[in-house]
């Protein structure tokens, strides 16, 4: 049977917005979709609403009858303090606000590995350490966080935050054979936050089967979490495309990469837990 809830994606025009639009289609028909620009190609069973998240009184409008979001909208990699604190923390707190006043039950925030991404890649780490973020983009992201707490605790609203390591066909390099989720398992984990009954504030690992996984997501297997992709099935590729790659003496210890080592000034072994 149609899932008649009435689900708004935001983000639906961006990168990962438009790699899972189509099987969020398949299982939720009638998803309203949101974005400053309309993706191309909108499907018949799809609406679109135009939504600056900076802007309060647009947030509400595409939030308004809606019983679920799915928050993917924001800036998606580091950047200048005022963007990210416009589209990630402004931008994140209009969303939570207009969902609460909304009377939305339930919201998938779209965290990141970079909020726990000063986390040295030998530590292998589980939903409930304190945050390390790498960069003002992994701040956001634990704020956002923070955010779904206290809706959560405050309202009643549950809130799933996927700590999302990087989605795509295939992982990229060698550090994302360790974070990387294909499109079929993030949608599995945005099913178990809009259907799951024992939700009220849960963060869960946005990563595959990964052999070589940093961190504990049995939290997400307890909720029904049995992804398909495996990263060692892309070995060769991400070897061949880390070759092409020079050393990042800071990076390449930690878990977040070269969000790590951008504006890196400290001494190695003072970073870090
Ligand atoms: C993220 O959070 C970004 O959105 C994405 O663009 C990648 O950089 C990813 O993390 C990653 O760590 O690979």
């Amino acid at each position: 049977m149609a899932d008649a809830r009435k689900i708004l994606f935001t983000g639906a025009a961006g990168g990962i917005g438009t790699m899972i639009r189509p099987l969020l289609a398949k299982l939720y028909p009638g998803l309203v979709l949101s974005d400053r620009v309309e993706p191309k190609d909108l499907l018949p069973t799809e609406t679109f609403v135009a939504a600056d998240l900076t802007k309060p009184d647009e947030v509400a409008a595409a939030v308004k009858g809606v019983d679920s979001v799915i928050h993917l909208g924001g800036f998606s990699v580091e950047g200048p303090w005022d963007t990210i604190l416009q589209s990630n923390i402004i931008g994140c707190y209009n969303m939570f606000e207009a969902a609460r006043a909304a009377g939305v039950k339930r919201l998938i925030f779209a965290s990141s590995n970079h909020a726990i991404g000063f986390y040295p890649r030998k530590r292998r780490i589980g939903p409930n350490v304190t945050v390390r973020p790498d960069s003002r983009y992994g701040v956001s992201k634990a704020f956002g966080e923070a955010l779904g707490a206290l809706y959560s605790d405050k309202h009643g609203m549950a809130v799933t935050c996927l700590r999302i390591g990087n989605v795509g066909p295939r992982p990229l390099d060698v550090r994302r054979l360790s974070i990387w989720i294909s499109p079929e398992d993030i949608v599995q984990l945005i099913r178990i936050g809009l259907e799951h009954p024992d939700i009220r504030f849960e963060i869960l690992y946005g990563a595959s089967d990964n052999a070589t996984s940093w961190w504990d997501n049995s939290r997400a297997t307890e909720l029904g979490y049995r992804p398909t992709g495996k990263s060692e099935d892309h070995r060769a590729h991400a070897e061949a495309e880390q070759a092409k790659i020079g050393p990042d003496p800071v990076g390449d210890l930690f878990q977040g990469g070269t969000f790590c080592s951008a504006e890196f000034t400290n001494d190695v072994k003072r970073a870090g837990p």
